[in-house]
Parts: structure tokens; C-alpha cells; sequence
């Protein structure tokens, strides 16, 4: 059975536990993974430290910036390697893995390293009142070591978005992906290896949240910084962890993200877009939209289509490049979306489609497959609207006015994105503006320019990332101010 090793100080080391790293599609075990204990977390941080004075923080940033380019070089590589074990951790379609998640890691090398070398910052010539002129000019200094934690849906897409722009401002890394999907971050180590990355710069602990490595690694005293990506819940418990060394955090948290869509949007656009939006990677993007908010004239037609569309998602094997639906992360997380299916049915829901488990006849029945699913006929205030389900599911309901559908997008805990449907591009503009948001798209969806401010308000999360936005988090400011 193969070990999926933590990686410290650029050795690849087992420990004294390990636990199973099953396949989504089919419920098989795939590996054996160490699971890092404090010790083993305390000497990453060691490791991350000492690069941080030595190789690694000695190089010049053009030097350190061609370093990740070779990252990104050593990633294409591999690009088969990466893809197949990213399918068999995530049960997601290769064809996903391979236009997406691979492709957007090695991009986010690129982006950061050259964002790093070609930024500068700001200067003022000063003069007080009584005539004294001064220049003042800020340096970036690395915030030293930075502790990674990431989720399981975009597992490698997600640690690199930190990881690049965390090693390109200078710091050290430790990072913690989640338990369901460890393959990558390990396979990243080689490439970063290939790369030329020094010892200690790049150092992976796997493990759990709660009492494993997850949490050894938010309380350490020696570690800098939080750079998180996950559940609300689990965002609340780090900065908790966080607070008594004062951590500066960074937090990318869940959404219930809206979809309004006019009765003048182009419709066939407009209904590959959502089927994308909600049923991509089998809804497990922070970003999908599980509530739709159609205009009333168009609402039976939009309900008929999106209904057709998630018919037609081809439920395969993840590794078969036909298909485009594969199953949930795991068993654990099916019976959470099971359990909102039911919740659905008894807040008086009806079911457009789906609501349930597929029957295969094969081993894909052992796997944690669900049916794409809509429902309609909800109250605005019923917990399925109201939660974040994380799952290939989404309520639709019709509106009659801009502003009542202004209003429902809005009524909501979370912040993270919204997308509006139009071709009346002053409307698109109007409404856009008005969402309570961090990211708005009009006419698409999860269209990404990596400079852009990318995060959420409310209990979608702290900070911005993406472009400037990650430098700045990455790295502290010295302001210098000289008496001329
Ligand atoms: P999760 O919060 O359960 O786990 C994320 C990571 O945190 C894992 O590595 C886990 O081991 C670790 N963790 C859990 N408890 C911890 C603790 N107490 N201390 C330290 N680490 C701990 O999230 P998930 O289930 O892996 O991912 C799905 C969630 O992530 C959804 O809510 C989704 O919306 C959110 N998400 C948000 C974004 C975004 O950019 N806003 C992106 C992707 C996913
Ligand atoms: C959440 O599941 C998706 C997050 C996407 C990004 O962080 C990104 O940079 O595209």
C-alpha cells in the first residue's frame, strides 16, 4: 500500500500513526498516510524557521522568483501525475482536474512570481509646518513562517492560491492539507525539489483538525501567520487558537451564494453558465450557487431546462474523460447532504429532480455518489435556504422586481460570491453593485483573474486575497522615514 509521507526540512518522514486516504468513487482504500504529531509539527516549524534566515530567505527575490517558476515548470511536468492522484483523492472528473485544478496551480506560481518582482511601493516626500522635509519610503519584509490549512474540494488549486504567494513575498511555509485528499501537497514537494526550493522553505504536515496536526499548527508560538481556507465553523475555531500569540489571519470561509437571473438574459448562456455554477465538481465549490433567483416569466421554462441539464450530468467513473458528475468527498459528507434532502422534504419542498442516491449496479455504489438535485417551493426563511449544503443542490424561486430579488440574494449570513444574468448591462452594473459580496460575476461564473481581490464578507471570511491583495497579506510593511 503506498505512505503518503509528511514532508520536513526536504525529507519525506513517516511517523508513528496513519490513516486511510479512500477514493470517493468507489469507497477504496488508495493509501496510508502519516499523520504528524506535535513533535513532527514542531520540527516543521524549526525547519521553516531556519530557511527562513538562511537559503530560502537569503536569495534574492529575482532568484526566488525564478525558483517558483520552475515550480510551476517541475507541476506541468508532472501534470499527469498531479491529475491522477488529485481524481483518485477527490473522486472529481478528470476532465475538471486536468482544465482546472492542475492548469490553476502551476498559473498561481507564475502570477505571484512575477506580480512579486514587478510591484513596487509607495514613497512621499514630506514637509511638516515648521519647514522640516523628510522622504519616507516602506520596504516588504516576509512575515516569516506561514501556516497553510486547506480544504478538500480544490485541494491543490487551494494550497498553491497560498503557498505561491506566501514563498514569493519570502516566508516559509507549513502547511496542513485536509485529511480526505493529501496526495498533492506531498507530490508538490517533489516538484518543489525539482524546483530547487531550499530545505525547510516548503514543509507538509498531514493530519486532522482538533487535537492533530491542524491545531498544533494554529497554537504553535513560533508560527507567524493563519492562512486558511474551510468551513465557517472551522474558521471560528482557529482564530481562537490564533488569538493568544496574535496571529494575523487570513480566511476564505463558505458561501449560499445567489444566481439572479432576468428574464432578458440570453437563456442558453445563461443555463450552461448555472448548470456549471451548481453542479460543478458536484456542487463542492465555495462558490456554487445553491440558491437561484429566476424572474417569474421565464421560471417554469428555467426550472424545465436547468431540470434537463442535471439529467443529462454523466455520473461515470472520475477517471473516465466522458464523464462530468462524480461523487461527493465521503461517506460522512453524503450524509450531511442526505440529511438537507430530507430536511428539504419535511420544510415542505418540491422536488424538481433528484433527492437521492444513484443506483449503479456496480462498485461505484460503494463510492458516496449523489443525484444532482433541485428543489422549488421553499420559504425564504427554511434552513436549506438558509446553509450551506456544499452539495450538487440548489432551490430556485421566482421574483417580480429587481429589488425584491435584490433583497432575498442579500438576506443571508454569508458574502462570498453572486452572479447576475442579464443582457441589459446597466442592470447588470445596478444590481452587481448592490450585492453583499466579495465577488460578483455578471453573465458568468467562476471566471478568475488571479490579480483580482478574490474573498467574502460576513461568515464568508476575513481579508482579501489575489494580485496585490496576497502581498499585502504576506508580507509587513517597514515604513522608513529619513530627515532630509
Ligand atoms: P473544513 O473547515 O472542515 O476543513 C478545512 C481544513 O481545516 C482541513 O485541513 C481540516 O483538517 C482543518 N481543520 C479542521 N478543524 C480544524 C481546527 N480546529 N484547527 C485547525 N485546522 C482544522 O472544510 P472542508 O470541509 O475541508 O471544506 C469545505 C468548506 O470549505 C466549505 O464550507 C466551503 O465553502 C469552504 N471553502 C471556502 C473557500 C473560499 O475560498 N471561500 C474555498 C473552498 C472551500
Ligand atoms: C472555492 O471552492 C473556490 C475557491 C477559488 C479560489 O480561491 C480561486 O482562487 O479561484
Amino acid at each position: 500500500m503506498k505512505l503518503i509521507q509528511n514532508y520536513i526540512d526536504g525529507r519525506f518522514v513517516s511517523g508513528a500513526r496513519e490513516f486511510a486516504d479512500v477514493n470517493p468513487a468507489d469507497g477504496n482504500i488508495i493509501a496510508q498516510v502519516t499523520e504528524a504529531d506535535s513533535t513532527q509539527v514542531d520540527e516543521a516549524v524549526r525547519a521553516a524557521r531556519r530557511a527562513l534566515s538562511g537559503e530560502w530567505g537569503g536569495l534574492p527575490v529575482r532568484e526566488q522568483a525564478a525558483r517558483l517558476h520552475r515550480v510551476a515548470d517541475a507541476i506541468e511536468k508532472r501534470f499527469d501525475g498531479f491529475v491522477q492522484a488529485e481524481v483518485a483523492d477527490t473522486g472529481k472528473p478528470v476532465s475538471l482536474a486536468s482544465k482546472l485544478d492542475v492548469p490553476r496551480a502551476a498559473a498561481n506560481f507564475r502570477v505571484f512570481a512575477d506580480l512579486v518582482k514587478l510591484s513596487g511601493l509607495e514613497s512621499f516626500q514630506t514637509q511638516t509646518p515648521n519647514g522640516t522635509s523628510a522622504l519616507n519610503y516602506a520596504i516588504r519584509k516576509p512575515l516569516g513562517v506561514v501556516g497553510i490549512i486547506t480544504p478538500w474540494n480544490l485541494p491543490l488549486l487551494l494550497l498553491t492560491w497560498k503557498v505561491a504567494p506566501a514563498l514569493a513575498c519570502g516566508n516559509t511555509v507549513v502547511v496542513k492539507p485536509s485529511e480526505e485528499t493529501p496526495a498533492t501537497a506531498t507530490l508538490l514537494a517533489e516538484a518543489m525539489q525539482d524546483a530547487g526550493i531550499p530545505n525547510g522553505a516548503y514543509n507538509v504536515v498531514h493530519g486532522f483538525g482538533p487535537a492533530s496536526a491542524g491545531e498544533f499548527l494554529t497554537q504553535h508560538s513560533d508560527v507567524n501567520a493563519i492562512t486558511f481556507t474551510g468551513e465557517s465553523r472551522t474558521g471560528a475555531a482557529i482564530m481562537k487558537a490564533a488569538a493568544p500569540t496574535v496571529k494575523p489571519v487570513s480566511f476564505e470561509l463558505g458561501g449560499k451564494n445567489a444566481a439572479i437571473v432576468f428574464a432578458d438574459c440570453d437563456f442558453e448562456e445563461t443555463l450552461k453558465g448555472l448548470c456549471d455554477a451548481v453542479f460543478l465538481n458536484t456542487g463542492q465549490v465555495c462558490l456554487c450557487a445553491e440558491r437561484v433567483y429566476v424572474e417569474r416569466r421565464i421560471f417554469p421554462a428555467f426550472v424545465d431546462a436547468l431540470k434537463r441539464n442535471a439529467e443529462h450530468l454523466n455520473a461515470g467513473w472520475p477517471t473516465d474523460e466522458k464523464t462530468d458528475f462524480g461523487p461527493l468527498i465521503s461517506a460522512q459528507h453524503r450524509e450531511k447532504v442526505l440529511s438537507y434532502f430530507q430536511l428539504a422534504k419535511k420544510e415542505g419542498a418540491t422536488l424538481v429532480t433528484g433527492g437521492g442516491v444513484p443506483d449503479f449496479g456496480d462498485d461505484r455504489d460503494h463510492g458516496f455518489y449523489v443525484q444532482p438535485t433541485i428543489y422549488t417551493g421553499l420559504s425564504e426563511s427554511a434552513r436549506c435556504v438558509k446553509e450551506e449544503i456544499f452539495g450538487p443542490v440548489c432551490h430556485i424561486a421566482p421574483f417580480d422586481s429587481e429589488e425584491e430579488a435584490v433583497a432575498m440574494a442579500n438576506d443571508t449570513k454569508y458574502g462570498l460570491a453572486a452572479s447576475i444574468w442579464t443582457s441589459d448591462l446597466k442592470r447588470g452594473h445596478r444590481v452587481a453593485q448592490q450585492m453583499n459580496v466579495g465577488i460578483t460575476w455578471v453573465n458568468c461564473w467562476f471566471l478568475r483573474d488571479l490579480r483580482t481581490p478574490f474573498g467574502g464578507v460576513g461568515l464568508s471570511g476575513i481579508g482579501r486575497e489575489g494580485g496585490m491583495h496576497s502581498l499585502n497579506f504576506y508580507s509587513e510593511l517597514n515604513n522608513i522615514c529619513i530627515r532630509l
